[in-house]
């Protein structure tokens, strides 16, 4: 496994809290070039490509977030592994038992270029939940850099986003805007349930 320079600023020596190593599996979802693998390559490596190369059936990285929780006096390391899979339908259907099996948070993409690939989010969201159960999901939609080639816009997102009662975020492979944000905020969603630290909304 490469080592991986973060820039998430995940300083984290000599705070005095207690650490804790929470090992997390993420599932990224989404129609074929809407930019998983271009979000994970931004995320792990902080490079991006150009060139579009579909992923052939699925790739598994690793990152190490670290999120501290001085609340409860502690330091959680995330072991991060990453599950990356080609965007279609058929090949979902063959790989979805091993693919989704164990998730603890899915990384949902669409493209801000094409609104069928937000719709068809829908479907991908089903067939994940159907395997994994009911886990905490984010929205990335992607390539938000293409600015004169926008299709949709929050009424689209925010609709979806409410159905799986999910947060959304807006992010760019290419120039890394809130790239880290979006994985490091599904960190802290995996984490809550797997601390069991969710508490019922007043
Ligand atoms: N402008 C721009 N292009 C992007 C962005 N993210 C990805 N791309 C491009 O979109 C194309 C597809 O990206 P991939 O990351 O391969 O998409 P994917 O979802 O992994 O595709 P499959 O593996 O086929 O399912 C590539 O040419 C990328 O360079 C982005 O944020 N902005
Ligand atoms: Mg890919």
């Amino acid at each position: 496994m490469e080592s991986n320079s973060s820039d998430q600023g995940d300083s984290s020596q000599s705070s005095g809290l207690k650490k804790k190593t929470i090992k997390t599996k993420i599932c990224l979802i989404g129609e074929k070039a809407v930019g998983k693998t271009s979000l994970i390559r931004r995320y792990v490596l902080n490079m991006f490509d150009d060139r579009y190369i579909t992923t052939i059936g699925t790739k598994v990285s690793k990152k190490e977030v670290i999120i501290p929780r001085p609340d409860e006096g502690l330091e959680v390391q995330i072991d991060m592994t990453i599950w990356d899979i080609m965007g279609e339908k058929g090949f979902r259907e063959l790989l979805k038992e091993a693919y989704f099996y164990g998730a603890n948070g899915i990384l949902a993409v669409a493209d801000i270029t094409r609104e069928k690939s937000l719709s068809d989010l829908d479907d991908w969201i089903d067939s994940t939940i159907k395997i994994a159960g009911t886990i905490p999901i984010i929205i990335a939609v992607n390539k938000t850099d293409l600015e004169g080639a926008i299709q949709y816009g929050d009424k689209e997102v925010s609709q979806l986003a409410k159905a799986f009662n999910s947060p959304y975020i807006y992010t760019s492979a290419k120039t890394g805007d809130k790239v880290g944000e979006v994985f490091k905020k599904l960190g802290e969603m995996t984490l809550e349930t797997q601390l069991g630290l969710s508490e019922p909304e007043e």
